[in-house]
């Protein structure tokens, strides 16, 4: 498939830890994929001006800065790896996804006892995230040895090529197996969606803001939910209060209740078996709370 001028470009990952998600999203938005081969680098969207191109996460701040893709979903830990080595910004974060989140830190073996952030001065610490690294030095003035390794980090300090690493963990499994512990924060990260701050033009940009608009609505939507609620007048002040980031809550009268009304309120976060208590301690009763399916902002 070739480029087509006419039609928005969105980089994703090809295949790896975003790739699913990042695919789930744009379904959520409504966009129908078609299923490209297994070698195919490109698969379009059937309802949607736009085709995605399949790359290594890597290429996706490349593709993204020199407006290949007019848009892209990385892990922020690339993007900022990426823009740190530009002299000028040349991509633009536009969303936070809530989806890939990971912790670049730095970590040391298990038998190091007592760590505290000077202790790395002087130190060899092996990354594939070298610009970061170097970054957190400077900010704690700190004078330690980066050495850049493309993978494999967490085999360094086994291998005698560096003290420590700093390396993305997840749930901590890998640097646990390797007999090694975090000792320092670096960069949190999650998938985001990104644009090209090179100009493009009008129809493109249309295209662009109609599928952020939806793309908007699905991350609203995934932590919102719809709450309904019976109480006393009375009550309305502290369960309004209560209520987990809702705005302007629908107040109605119950028939046949007087002093009594039914709340309605969408929260935009999530909701939990201690709010419904506490709501109920507050005086509500028969309390629902639904999912939403569909909201545009
Ligand atoms: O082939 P391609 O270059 O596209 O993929 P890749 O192998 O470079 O990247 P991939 O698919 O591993 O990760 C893509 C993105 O997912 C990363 O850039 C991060 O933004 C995000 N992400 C989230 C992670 C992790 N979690 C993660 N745990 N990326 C990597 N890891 C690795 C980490 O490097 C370590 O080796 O998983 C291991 C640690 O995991 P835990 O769970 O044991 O802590
Ligand atoms: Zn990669």
């Amino acid at each position: 498939m070739s480029r087509d001028e006419n039609r928005l470009h969105l980089a994703v990952q090809k295949s790896g830890r975003l790739s699913d998600q990042s695919r789930q999203l744009l379904k959520d938005a409504g966009l129908k994929l078609l299923q490209g081969g297994r070698n195919e680098l490109a698969a379009r969207a059937e309802n949607f001006p736009l085709d995605l191109m399949l790359v290594r996460d890597d290429d996706i701040p490349t593709f993204v800065a020199d407006g290949v893709c007019e848009l892209g979903i990385v892990g922020q830990n690339v993007l900022e790896e990426y823009a740190l080595g530009l002299p000028e910004p040349r991509i633009e974060q536009v969303a936070k996804l809530g989806f890939g989140r990971c912790s670049l830190k730095i970590a040391a073996p298990d038998s190091l006892r007592g760590f505290e952030l000077p202790m790395l001065g002087g130190k060899r610490i092996a990354t594939s995230y070298p610009r970061l690294l170097r970054r957190f030095l400077e900010t704690n003035g700190l004078d330690a040895e980066v050495v850049a390794m493309r993978g494999a980090v967490e085999l360094a300090p086994r291998l005698g090529i560096a003290g420590f690493v700093c390396d993305l963990v997840s749930t901590g499994a890998t640097l646990d197996a390797n007999g090694l512990a975090p000792v320092a924060d670096v960069f949190d990260s999650e998938a985001v969606l990104v644009r090209t701050m090179r100009p493009i033009d009008a129809a493109h940009a249309e295209q662009a803001q109609a599928l952020l608009t939806r793309i908007d609505g699905v991350i609203a939507t995934a932590e919102s939910k719809y709450i309904v609620l019976n109480a006393p007048e009375g009550a309305l002040p502290a369960i309004t209060h209560i209520l987990p980031g809702a705005e302007a809550p629908t107040v109605v009268p119950l028939i046949g209740r007087p002093g009594h009304v039914a709340v309605q309120a969408v929260c935009q976060e999530s909701v939990f078996w201690e709010t419904l208590e506490r709501l109920k301690a507050a005086g509500a009763s028969a309390i629902l709370v639904m999912p939403i399916e569909k909201m545009m902002l």
